[in-house]
């Protein structure tokens, strides 16, 4: 540690204060002796070493005793080292951490600044108040941690000498987030600041995952005494990096020995199938590309879409991108005869979505789990596998001719640049005796492999005219119905066309989507304009645990990483669990702008998700009562009291007003949909 301005730890101390007194968090001056308050001295500490290893973006919410930080932070943003955002509502404000470095983790650091630098992950970090203020973030925290982003929370707290006596908004705060943390240290006021950057290189890192391939959330409680308030200007030294390794993802796992890792290398037989999670990214594209397997990407896996597998098209004579795989795989409990057949399922990200495909990776004989992650998804039996996604990467480089060593972006991109494509896929090899990829053989995509592929497109297909209401006939404004189907179609081809990030909340609309993305054509809608494909859209869905919380707050925050406005699509009860992220003082950015945002809500009046399960059967006053929850809700005025622009849309023809957004305001577009089966 290199401090240059470092002066010396005076810790003062603390009164305990009189239980049950109104105000008890007075903060005041220090004695004038030019020296800062211990309580300084930590917090600028721990700025400067979140800005040595790389920290960018603290989210604050205002508070007491977090004051020390919101001082160091202010310094260090007027110094132009850090960026900070002000939320007043921790809630929002860590779902809001969680879409910056959500965001960030999947499109890259500083997108908004325009830097096209590959920089190490570092995490978001997130500063509040003592009390019910740390515990406002358990959601996003448990969110965090079950979709593997990175958050760094500190978390201001009073003397630990304070707890247990009933002191003003004083609790237990270590340990508050149970097991959910993959990093913790409760840091008692009076530690010694020059300590203070040991301990932050090591949350950042346990954020990262770095080393332990465990990425998620590190918890630094700091507890304050007072006095809380700088003496005079606060300087943030420069530190310098801890040094910590570059890469979150080392090529093994921590513990190869209790992973059964077959021969490093994917091998799979013609009936199987790759299935893409939330967060799986463009390598399963990729992968079944290579492979010649059908693809079943969900809408947030990063996979669906992408481009990738058309290029394979000509080779395998079918996309491997599948649309409606559901139907395919068997709605209702039933595999269909093509589904029974599947032998292998290869995994990779986390998927949720649907039964059929849980009921498809029971059935398979095998399941293959390619992960970096620790914590990979899927509970393994015997037979199964599971590979590092490095490893097969890897394999799948070396098999067409891109250098070892490469990162895993750089392959993707060696299969889809200007020199890759075509000419990189005959490279790929196939042993006749095994689907194994070698260097030596010559390609041979086999007859029965492209039946395996055209059998699950045409499936997938099958049902896909009905959803969308005669998704076949041009997009006039002759549409006789208003469908979820048709209004998340058209959301992923305007997400596809224009690359504004998507947001889509859980219960149906995820679940629509999953269905009919990527199903319409290139056709505008209400014109016989043809808009040529763009590139894959960029979508995310909070799946870690799948709440219908935090959905517009996890929104601002990818919106604000990109440095553009954002679509959401989510249901009325997803909507109004997070309403109040659309105040128009969430989450300001410097120029004192909100994300601006497209929020469209289908508006069925309640949870229509649950007339679609075995709830169904309750009597009609329990269903009503305790699933749908009915809410009449007045959007117009709603969108009038935060400051935003209305729509109203109730038949197929006003559905042009989704198209008309101009990406730069904030709208709300109810669209009014009956109560399924009415
Ligand atoms: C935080 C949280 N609370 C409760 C649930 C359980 N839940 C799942 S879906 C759902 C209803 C969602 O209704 P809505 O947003 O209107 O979507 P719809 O299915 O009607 O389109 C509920 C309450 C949850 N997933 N997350």
């Amino acid at each position: 540690m290199t401090g240059r301005s470092q002066t010396v730890n005076q810790p003062a101390v603390d009164e305990p204060q009189k239980v049950g007194a109104e105000v008890e968090d007075k903060t005041t001056q220090a004695e004038n002796t030019g020296a800062q308050p211990a309580s300084v001295q930590v917090a600028t500490q721990v700025v400067a070493s979140l800005i040595a290893n790389g920290v960018t973006e603290v989210v604050v919410c205002p508070g007491s005793r977090s004051a020390p930080l919101a001082y160091a932070l202010a310094a260090a943003e007027k110094a132009g080292r850090i960026n900070t955002h002000i939320c007043t509502d921790e809630r929002g404000g860590a779902f809001y951490a969680l879409g910056l470095s959500r965001a960030a983790r999947d499109l890259g650091q500083n997108q908004a600044n325009g830097s096209t630098e590959s920089e190490q992950q570092a995490p978001v970090a997130l500063v509040m108040t003592s009390g019910t203020a740390v515990a406002n973030l358990h959601p996003a925290v448990l969110e965090a941690t079950h979709s593997q982003v990175p958050l760094l929370i500190l978390s201001a707290d009073r003397p630990a000498y304070l707890r247990e006596t009933g002191a003003n908004q004083t609790t237990q705060q270590p340990g508050l987030f149970g097991a959910a943390p993959v990093w913790e240290f409760d840091v008692d006021a009076g530690y010694p600041p020059a300590q203070i950057p040991a301990l932050v290189a090591r949350a950042i890192a346990g954020a990262n995952g770095t080393l332990s391939n465990q990425p998620g959330v590190a918890h630094l409680n700091l507890c304050f005494d007072t006095p809380l308030v700088p003496n005079g200007e606060i300087t943030i030294p420069e530190l310098a990096s801890a040094g910590l390794p570059a890469s979150p993802q080392p090529f093994t796992l921590p513990r190869p020995m209790l992973v059964n890792r077959g021969r490093g290398r994917l091998t799979v037989p013609t009936n199987a199938v790759v299935i893409a999670g939330d967060g799986a990214g463009p390598e399963a594209a990729y992968l079944a590309a290579k492979l010649g397997l059908p693809l079943m990407a969900e809408p947030s896996s990063g996979a669906r879409g992408h481009g990738l597998e058309a290029e394979y098209r000509t080779l395998w004579d079918a996309d491997p991108c599948l649309s409606d795989y559901q139907s395919a795989i068997g709605l209702g409990g039933k595999l269909t005869e093509l589904a029974k057949k599947v032998e292998t399922v290869v995994v990779l990200g986390h998927p949720t979505l649907s039964r059929p495909i849980t009921a498809l990776m029971a059935h398979a004989q095998k399941r293959i789990v390619v992960t970096n992650w620790a914590t990979w998804n899927g509970s393994l039996q015997p037979g199964d596998e599971v590979l590092t996604l490095t490893e097969v990467l890897a394999s799948v480089a070396g098999s067409m001719g891109v250098a070892g060593g490469e990162t895993t972006h750089d392959v993707v991109k060696a299969s889809g640049g200007a020199s890759g494509g075509d000419a990189a896929a005959s490279d790929t090899s196939y042993n006749d005796s095994s689907e194994s990829m070698h260097n030596d053989s010559l390609l041979v995509a086999r007859p029965e492999k492209r039946e395996w592929l055209v059998a699950w497109q045409q499936a997938s297909l099958a049902a896909l005219p009905r959803q969308l209401c005669g998704v076949s006939e041009p997009l006039t404004q002759d549409r006789t119905e208003l469908t979820r189907e048709l209004v998340a179609a058209l959301l992923w081809q305007q997400a596809s066309w224009d690359g504004l990030p998507l947001i889509v909340g859980a219960s149906s609309a995820i679940r629509v989507m999953d269905r009919v993305a990527g199903a319409l054509g290139q056709q505008k809608l209400g014109t016989q304009e043809i808009i040529p494909a763009g590139p894959a859209p960029i979508v995310f869905a909070n799946r870690g645990l799948a709440g219908i919380d935090g959905t517009l707050a996890t929104a601002a925050g990818i919106g604000r990483h990109v440095g553009a406005g954002v679509r959401v699509l989510v249901g009325d009860l997803t909507f109004l669990h997070d309403a109040m992220s659309l105040l128009p003082t969430f989450a300001l950015g410097q120029d004192g702008q909100r994300v601006p945002m497209q929020v469209v809500v289908w508006n069925d009046e309640g949870g229509a998700i649950f007339a679609g399960l075995e709830h169904q059967q309750a009597p009609a006053e329990l269903f009503d009562r305790y699933f749908r929850t009915k809410q009449r809700f007045n959007y117009q005025h709603f969108a009038a009291a935060v400051g935003a622009k209305y729509e109203k849309v109730t038949n197929p023809a006003e559905l042009t007003r989704l198209t008309n957004w101009d990406g730069q305001t904030t709208e709300i577009m109810e669209i009014v949909l009956p109560w399924p089966g009415e």
